[in-house]
């Protein structure tokens, strides 16, 4: 079966095949995380340095050692307050428990920096969530303690408890001068669309995760922008004019993949991606990617 092919396919509106347009405003993305950005804890006008044990940042417990809780010595990302997760050279962290539906999809959105002080140049930090682990890095060359080119970074993970714990611990050890952390965001999504390319630019895989079993889910498509078009279930995150596809039935798992083949003609183009899970009328995560290797 050839596969359609992602500038040409068949321009369907997604009106035509349920979901109804309105100006209906939608719910915003669902944060789970509780004093992501560290603002709510113990007064702090330089640094405070944290013990391990301690949980006076509010919903959050420091693991693993001591860190330093950061105020006016360098620009947050976010608000007045950031965290070094090293501190009197220990290596240290924060934990929290967020509530999750079993099945459902997390990603965990977090600021990342390092102190442009001391130690290694490149910072490491690694992250769990859930059952995910990854170890992240960050070049602080160029960083100063008033621009600290915060960068956001994230990981996914897929909830199989009630409670589910986030953990940011340093990497650096041992070191008074270590990964910089700020404006943690924990979004949930019914389901997850992922699209990652062939490293020649084609095709592209378009897969949807944990929605619906042995159902439809639908796909928008644009080469504008990420909308938001209203809908009576929520943003429709492509713009106008769009197109739509639908990948093949979900398996048992609410899992289903499309490879999707772009022709080199595409190369270099945005395009904005956006699914619907026809059974439960909710969409996933937006995606925008530059096509071509
Ligand atoms: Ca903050």
């Amino acid at each position: 079966m050839k596969a359609p092919c992602l500038p040409f396919a068949t321009p369907i509106r997604l009106a035509a095949i349920g979901i109804f347009l309105s100006a209906a405003a939608a719910p915003a993305q669902t944060d789970v995380a509780v004093n992501g950005s560290f603002e709510t804890g113990p007064g702090v006008s330089n640094v405070v340095v944290i013990p391990q044990g301690s949980n006076s940042i509010f919903g959050w417990t420091v693991v693993d050692g001591d860190i330093d809780y950061v105020g006016s010595y360098w620009m947050p990302a976010n608000a007045s307050v950031s965290l070094d997760l090293n501190a009197s050279d220990s290596a240290g962290g924060v934990a929290q428990l967020v509530p999750t539906n079993v099945g459902d999809w997390y990603e965990v959105v977090f600021a990342m920096s390092g102190n442009p002080v001391g130690g290694d140049v490149a910072k490491t930090m690694d992250v769990r969530a859930g059952s995910v682990g990854q170890s992240f890095s960050y070049d602080t060359t160029g960083n100063t303690l008033a621009d600290m080119n915060w960068v956001d970074k994230s990981l996914w993970f897929q909830a199989s408890t009630t409670l589910s714990e986030i953990r940011f611990v340093s990497g650096d050890m041992p070191s008074a001068h270590g990964p910089a952390l700020d404006n943690v965001r924990v979004f949930e999504y019914d389901f997850r669309l992922q699209v990652e390319e062939h490293p020649s630019g084609s095709p592209v895989s378009v897969c949807a995760l944990g929605a619906t079993p042995n159902a439809t889910v639908l796909i928008a498509y644009s080469f504008v922008g990420a909308g938001p078009i209203g809908t009576p279930f929520g943003n429709l995150m492509v713009s106008n004019p769009y197109s739509s596809l639908a990948l093949p039935q979900t398996d048992a798992s609410g899992n289903t993949c499309l490879d999707v083949n772009v022709p080199p003609s595409a190369f270099g183009r945005d395009v904005w991606v956006h699914a619907f899970d026809d059974s439960t009328k909710t969409f996933s995560n937006g995606v925008a990617i530059v096509l071509g290797p």
